[in-house]
């Protein structure tokens, strides 16, 4: 017999939902669940996957105690009173002896757990909880604090120019948001800005291809040209913008010729599409969280990008960028009634806590962003200051993420106590005292919003071996630390109903609803009103100069102002003559989870290198070769595939493989000052094949 059910995709943030079919409590079939989510039915490879997903061969089984030193992978089982007993004697002990602040609290991607796990952090006494967001879309955030005092997102729907800044949907969540052909068809302009050629490129009106890492320069040349031409809306930078005229002399140096230098696009090209700019007059604009911050330069970079809208009149206007609705964050737009995630997180916040880590590298990060930056944690470890952290607590550590990422093992090694919650029997797990078990989405519960809706799933199967949802772990812990935590402490649909608390559905109306359940009285955003009302910035006004980081102007040589400068890592030009560009999503890898995956794996069985092929010949490369890509710290393996989607003199790859480290290879001091995110994307390297070295002849034995 078997029997479909609503379940939903957690591999990334988009929730789609899933009918899932299940023949005797086996999960057998997905497919996309019509009106259930922003997908409308469509899944993604990657959903299509799941079966496999779920059944992975290494998914941890058991709770596991380590018996070999850290790294070398020697566990026995034991139950899960043991381990939480143990990991709470640990904890409990730390925090006695050397304060709670000592030991820290990390995440990587998944999010559906993380109000749980911050909530547990501040419950335990500390600030210092990080996340995978120490690379990923908070230093974009942090762009849209420092000037707007809020997130914002492109009105589409109604604007005449839609710019999009290293904007390719098709890889990074295909099934659901690529609309490019309805707005061709509404009369939209399509301007994308992409080194690559990608599937959205194609669609555009307009395609520049600036080097990577040059995005503040063009944005930059952008406003300078329609100053300069007043293409401007002086009456909106009158009431609205505040440091206009320090910007305005700024941008005043990024000429054609400047910027046809930087950012290596002609200097017809470039005033072509500055002219194309300023025909327009409402323009929306689109930055990747990831393409755009993954530079030294990133964070500037996207307030240069943001910048546009505020000169050109369109911020928080009709066809502009409007302040977002994030549900995590920024309360005061999240049009009511919401969720109480905010209040839940923050209820138990600790008040006398150091600062946290990387506060004194990072300051401007710190004072921002409510995480620890996780790109400081090694070096807190090796140094022991501004003061030691003895343990970790991850929640699905991938160790490969960070740049340098051998450094971080051998840090991890020296810790008192470090616990690893995952599916996987990951790199960093080998590393843990303690490693549990997870479950996946298809066995557990959730509460979560869906665009304008709530939705809550039951598991759909039961959870494999003795996994368990992090959720549940996380109060567990709550209770086996004692915390004086009554929420946290009575489980899962406890909190789920203190966070529906004000929304009008109870736990149980949304139990018996198939489709996710509209929040009733939820009044959309009126474009104007937070203009009206003063932004949350310093000056209440959009800061194209900013009052913020005027603070770290000296001790840190911040700058203000949304300044441009080489991204490059400084290694000699002469002997990495190439830029390596790691990171651009391919549809079937989602970072370290598809790895192993051998369904996925054969759309591209092996860690490839794009290189263009004008590149290849030069140096006598061919489809498939195996070839070696260098950097100052180190080499790997990998094939070359040839392609003319990628810039000359610049090679890409996505990241995460095992037997081709590409982050291994990428200094862990080659970090943005101002959001401690790592240039991933702009590294100097060299390619060659590798050279066949003729066997050696094998000495016989018998010399006859
Ligand atoms: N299939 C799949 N989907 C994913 C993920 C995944 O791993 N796999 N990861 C998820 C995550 S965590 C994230 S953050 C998002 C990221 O998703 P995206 O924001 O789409 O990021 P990328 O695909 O890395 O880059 C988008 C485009 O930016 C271009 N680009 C690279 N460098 C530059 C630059 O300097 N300037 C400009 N203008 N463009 C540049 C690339 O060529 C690429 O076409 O995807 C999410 N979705
Ligand atoms: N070179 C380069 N490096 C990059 C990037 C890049 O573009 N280029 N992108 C950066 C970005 S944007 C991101 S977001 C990061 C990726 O962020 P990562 O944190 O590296 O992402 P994942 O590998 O998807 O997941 C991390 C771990 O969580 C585990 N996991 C999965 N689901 C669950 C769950 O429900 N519970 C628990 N406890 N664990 C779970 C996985 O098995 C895995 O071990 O990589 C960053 N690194
Ligand atoms: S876009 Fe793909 S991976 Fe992301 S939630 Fe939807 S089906 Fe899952
Ligand atoms: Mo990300």
């Amino acid at each position: 017999m078997y029997e479909i059910r609503k379940s939903h995709c957690s591999i990334c943030l988009r929730k789609c939902g899933i009918d899932a079919t299940v023949e005797d409590g086996i999960l057998i079939k997905v497919e996309g669940s019509q009106g259930d989510g922003p997908s409308g039915g469509n899944l993604c490879v990657k959903a299509f996957a799941s079966k496999e997903y779920v059944y992975r061969e290494d998914r941890i089984q058991t709770p596991l105690k380590r018996v070999g030193p850290r790294g070398e992978g020697k566990f026995i089982p034991i139950s899960w009173e043991a381990a939480y007993t143990e990991i709470a004697d640990n904890l409990l002990k730390i925090k006695g002896d050397e304060g709670a602040d000592t030991v820290a609290f990390y995440t990587g991607y998944s999010k559906w757990y993380r109000p749980y796990l911050h909530r547990l952090v501040h419950s335990f006494g500390t600030l210092n909880y990080g996340s995978e967001s120490s690379s990923c879309f908070q230093s974009f955030r942090m762009a849209h604090l420092i000037n707007a005092g809020t997130l914002s997102e492109p009105d589409i729907g109604n604007t005449e120019l839609f710019m999009g800044w290293g904007y390719n949907p098709f890889h990074n969540g295909n099934c659901t948001n690529v609309k490019i052909e309805e707005w061709q068809e509404k009369g939209i302009h399509i301007m994308v800005i992409d080194p690559r050629v990608t599937p959205a490129a194609s669609y555009a009106d307009v395609h520049l291809r600036p080097r990577v890492g040059t995005d503040g320069a063009l944005a930059n040349f952008f406003a300078h040209y329609l100053i300069e031409n007043k293409k401007t809306d002086e009456v909106y930078i009158a009431n609205y913008v505040h440091g206009y005229e320090e910007y305005k002399a700024y941008v005043s140096q990024f000429t054609l010729t400047a910027t046809a230098k930087i950012t290596g696009i002609s200097p017809e090209d470039l005033l072509e599409a500055a002219k194309y700019v300023g025909r327009h007059h409402k323009i929306a604009s689109q930055l990747s969280v990831a393409a755009i911050p993954h530079h030294i330069n990133g964070m500037q970079s996207c307030r240069a990008i943001l910048a546009l809208s505020a000169i050109t009149g369109n911020f928080d206007r009709e066809g502009g960028n409007i302040p977002s609705v994030h549900p995590d964050y920024d309360t005061e737009t999240y049009s009511k009634p919401r969720l109480l995630f905010e209040e839940f997180i923050n209820e138990t916040r600790p008040v006398d806590s150091k600062p946290k880590i990387g506060s004194e590298r990072f300051p401007l990060w710190s004072e921002l962003i409510e995480e620890f930056q996780a790109m400081d944690l090694t070096r807190n470890i090796e140094e022991g200051t501004p003061y030691p952290i003895k343990a970790l607590v991850a929640f699905g550590l991938n160790s490969r993420m960070f740049p340098e990422n051998s450094k971080l093992l051998e840090a991890i090694k020296k810790l008192d106590f470090y616990v690893d919650v995952d599916l996987f029997y990951t790199e960093a797990a080998k590393y843990a005292d303690i490693v549990l078990p997870v479950c996946t989405s298809f066995e557990r519960s959730e509460l979560q919003m869906v665009g304008p809706c709530v939705r809550y799933t039951e598991p759909v199967i039961a959870s494999l071996f003795e996994s368990k949802s992090d959720i549940d772990i996380i109060c567990d812990l709550a209770n086996y630390l004692n915390l004086d935590d009554p929420v946290l402490r009575k489980g899962e649909e406890y909190c789920a109903k203190y966070i529906l608390h004000d929304v009008g559905i109870t736990l149980n109306n949304l139990k018996l609803s198939p489709v996710p359940l509209k929040i009733p009285g939820k009044k959309p955003y009126v474009p104007g009103t937070l203009l009206a009302r003063g932004l949350k910035t310093p000056t209440h006004r959009y800061e194209l100069y900013s009052e913020i980081i005027k603070k770290y102007e000296q001790d840190y040589h911040l700058n203000p102002l949304p300044v441009y400068y080489e991204a490059l890592d400084p290694a000699k030009a002469k002997k990495y003559p190439l830029i390596l560009t790691s990171g651009g999503r391919i549809p079937q890898e989602f970072h370290s989870r598809f790895q192993k995956m051998k369904w996925t794996k054969l759309l591209r069985p092996y860690p490839a290198l794009d290189i263009n092929p004008k590149d290849a010949k030069q140096l006598k490369i061919k489809q498939d070769e195996d070839i070696e890509l260098t950097t100052s710290i180190g080499t790997i393996k990998i094939k070359a595939n040839l392609t003319y989607m990628v810039p000359e003199n610049n090679v890409f790859m996505y990241q995460d493989y095992e037997d081709a480290d590409v982050n291994n290879i990428i200094k862990n001091d080659h970090l943005d000052a101002y959001s401690g995110f790592p240039g991933y994307r702009t590294v100097r390297c060299k390619v060659q094949k590798i050279k066949k070295t003729a066997k050696p002849v094998e000495k016989s034995s018998k010399i006859g």
